[in-house]
């Protein structure tokens, strides 16, 4: 069987959770906890990120090779048949998701949570993951929390700035959908929709979600909804939840 490997409240992680149950593949989710990750991931793949997926003796690191594996295995239940011009403009906005919200709302989440020691975070972060890297995952924290609010500029005074770079994200996905379009492109659902949508799951918190309604409330989701939830583009995303996101089994 297949093995996706996550961190469940990664929305990377659910984005290739998300196209991996609209697929149909028989697959099993390993979660990890930040951390002893890495050590589980060098073991895998070239890198240290996730998702990884490990389908028929191979693996496939990143969500956007995720896709593109089971869009080559015909395995997608999302529109792949589209005009050439319309492909490119699929890739732009996936990517575009990819490397500005799904940054973006990465970092002002961490930003908010992480410059306060406390343990809020790390619970949301651990809860879920394999058992033998829960008590690894909390003795390397206070590294781990150092390592991460450095590596994703997410300190404090770092706060500022990551609250501009998301809003003018959110800016540039608002004015896209400003014509009240149902999908990205096209007019069909498409991958750049599940690309868009789940990483704009921390703030749209959709009760659709796989894994956040199970998980220890988050200071950082209250305070992004309140802040960005009216958003015309994370109402949409949530609108995208209600139609197209259908259970995955629980790992
Ligand atoms: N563009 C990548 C981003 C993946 C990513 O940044 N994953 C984070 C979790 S949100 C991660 O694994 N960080 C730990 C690491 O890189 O070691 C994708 O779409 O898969």
């Amino acid at each position: 069987m297949a093995i996706l490997y996550t961190f469940g409240a990664s929305h990377y992680c659910e984005k290739a959770r998300w196209a991996l149950d609209l697929s149909g593949l028989d697959y099993e989710e390993v979660r990890w906890a930040p951390g002893p990750h890495l050590i589980a991931a060098r073991g895998l793949a070239p890198g240290t990120s996730v998702p990884i997926l490990r389908l028929a003796g191979s693996t496939i690191q990143g969500s956007d090779r995720i896709i593109d594996r089971l869009e080559a295995e015909g395995r997608s239940l999302w529109c792949t048949e589209v005009e050439p011009d319309e492909t490119e403009e699929i890739v732009r906005l996936e990517r575009r998701a990819d490397e500005g919200i799904g940054v973006a709302v990465r970092r002002l989440a961490y930003a908010m949570t992480l410059p306060a020691k406390g343990g809020h975070s790390a619970r949301r972060l651990f809860t879920d993951a394999v058992w033998w890297q829960r008590p690894l995952a909390r003795m390397m924290w206070p590294i781990t929390r150092r390592a991460i609010m450095k590596g994703l500029g997410a300190t404090a005074a770092d706060l500022p700035d990551a609250r501009a770079a998301l809003e003018q994200e959110l800016d540039h996905f608002d004015a896209l959908l400003a014509d009240g379009r149902r999908f990205l492109v096209g007019g069909r659902f498409t991958r750049a929709d599940i690309a868009l949508a789940s990483l704009l799951s921390p703030i749209a918190d959709p009760p659709q979600h796989p894994v956040y309604p199970g998980l220890p409330d988050s200071t950082a989701t209250e305070t992004l909804k309140a802040a960005y939830g009216e958003r015309p583009c994370v109402r949409w995303a949530g609108q995208i939840y209600r139609d197209f996101r259908t259970p995955s089994p629980s790992p």
